[in-house]
């Protein structure tokens, strides 16, 4: 399947996804334009955790009896999905979590409160969402770290023109989004872990929105941590990874404690399991890990570089006509600079009264300030409205959201 919009089925890709059939209230066909906050599952991925708690499901890594062997072998195979899916050169560096709020918080807990120190700095951006952002003020507030920011250019990119006075041998981290979750921007990370390096200082990158849309390679550049949540790459929810190198999991400490993570237990003191049992305390989701699995193999099967290239072309679409309705601003950079994300404003109404209109249209999108408060405080608003597309969306749906959207003017009695 080529991503030219001739040859790229949708229809076909739209049959595996079961939720997107459906009509809603007044009998509007669901539109789904809310990806970036969470995927529709195919149906290949379902049935992956159906067939676990139908056949084998039994706790992992016991060696007891046989339905715990196979569950075991299921998720360790999940693990080497992901190890293959993000290019990580080791299974061990590979750490199933809840999500990429669990993965980043264990990075600014179990390193940044052990190895920061008074003085040293984080290098952040105004473009990160609250889970890049608050942990590492608590990490800063923990050890005497300071926090610093990349300033952002008028269009929403990162401004690395202030790059050599903001890091220096003093920055430690260098903690990023590969692509926001409000603008799009896809932020460059080869160019800012290669600088990040030179300085001696680790990148850490929040690929919560990249991961889904483009091919992600954890050793080239060589990125030191990495975070990603299953939900928002089609998989199930309440699973997520941690990549990190193996010489940094096995430096840092456990952020959560309990069975499994221990070599050995005493009454006072305990000592670690090797990563990265280390890292996954109590009982893991291995179910919820074994449907991400499923879920790397669906988009495999489908090719990461056509899913981009067709979204690209929704993402014109959308740009082209959004632009053209009579007071409307879309943030952030221009459409070759970003993913498929539209986060707009239209003059004379409110983002949560847009999102309404769109809604009883049965055109989901999402309205706030989507957990990027130093963002929108930046851009002088309190709320955008975001659409977020997916390789399951269609060009028809884009129609269905600028015509939604001049119909929110015509309510609001806009010329
Ligand atoms: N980082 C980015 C860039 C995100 O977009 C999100 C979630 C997270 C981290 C946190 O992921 P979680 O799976 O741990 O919750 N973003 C959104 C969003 O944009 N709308 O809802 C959730």
């Amino acid at each position: 399947m080529t991503a030219n919009s001739a040859t790229f089925d949708v229809e076909a890709v739209r049959r595996d996804f079961p939720i997107l059939h459906q009509r809603l209230s007044g009998d509007m066909p669901l539109v789904y334009l809310d990806t970036a906050a969470t995927a529709q599952k195919p149906r290949s991925v379902m049935a992956k955790v159906m067939e676990c708690y139908e056949q084998y499901n039994s706790n992992v890594h016991r060696g007891i009896h046989q339905l715990g062997d196979r569950m075991t072998i299921e998720l360790e195979a999940a693990r080497e999905k992901v190890q293959r899916f993000i290019g990580a050169g080791e299974l061990e560096e590979i750490v199933f979590t809840s999500g990429t709020t669990m993965s980043l918080n264990m990075v600014a807990h179990g390193w940044g409160r052990k190895f920061l120190r008074p003085g040293d700095e984080i290098l952040l951006n105004m473009m990160e969402h609250h889970a890049n952002l608050v942990p590492w003020q608590l990490a800063a507030a923990a050890t005497g770290a300071t926090l610093k920011y990349i300033p952002l250019t008028a269009d929403g990119r990162l401004d690395l023109s202030s790059l050599d006075q903001l890091l220096t041998s003093k920055t430690k981290l260098v903690a990023v989004t590969a692509m926001s979750n409000v603008l799009g921007t896809v932020n460059p990370i080869n160019e800012l872990a290669r600088r990040a390096h030179d300085v001696g200082a680790l990148i850490c990158v929040d690929a919560a929105q990249s991961v889904p849309h483009m091919p992600t390679n954890v050793r080239s550049p060589q990125i030191d941590f990495l975070a990603f949540s299953g939900h928002k790459l089609y998989g199930p929810t309440g699973i997520g990874v941690l990549y990190a190198r193996r010489q940094l999991l096995e430096a840092m400490d456990p952020f959560l404690a309990g069975g499994h993570m221990i070599r050995e237990v005493f009454l006072d003191s305990s000592t670690w399991a090797d990563p990265p049992a280390k890292f996954e305390a109590g009982t893991c989701p291995f179910i919820e890990a074994v449907g991400l699995g499923a879920a790397i193999d669906y988009v495999n099967s489908i090719g990461l570089l056509q899913i981009g290239q067709y979204e690209h072309q929704l993402s014109v679409k959308a740009h082209e006509k959004l632009a053209a309705v009579p007071g409307v601003t879309i943030h952030g950079p221009s459409v070759d600079h970003k993913g498929a994300i539209l986060s707009f404003t239209v003059d004379g109404v409110h983002p949560h009264d847009l999102s309404d209109v769109l809604d009883r249209r049965g055109v989901a999108v999402r309205a706030g300030h989507h957990c990027t408060m130093p963002l929108h405080e930046l851009l002088n608003l309190t709320a955008t409205t975001r659409a977020s597309l997916a390789f399951y969306n269609t060009l028809d749906e884009v129609d269905a959201l600028v015509d939604g959207v001049h119909a929110a003017r015509k309510v609001f009695r806009l010329k």
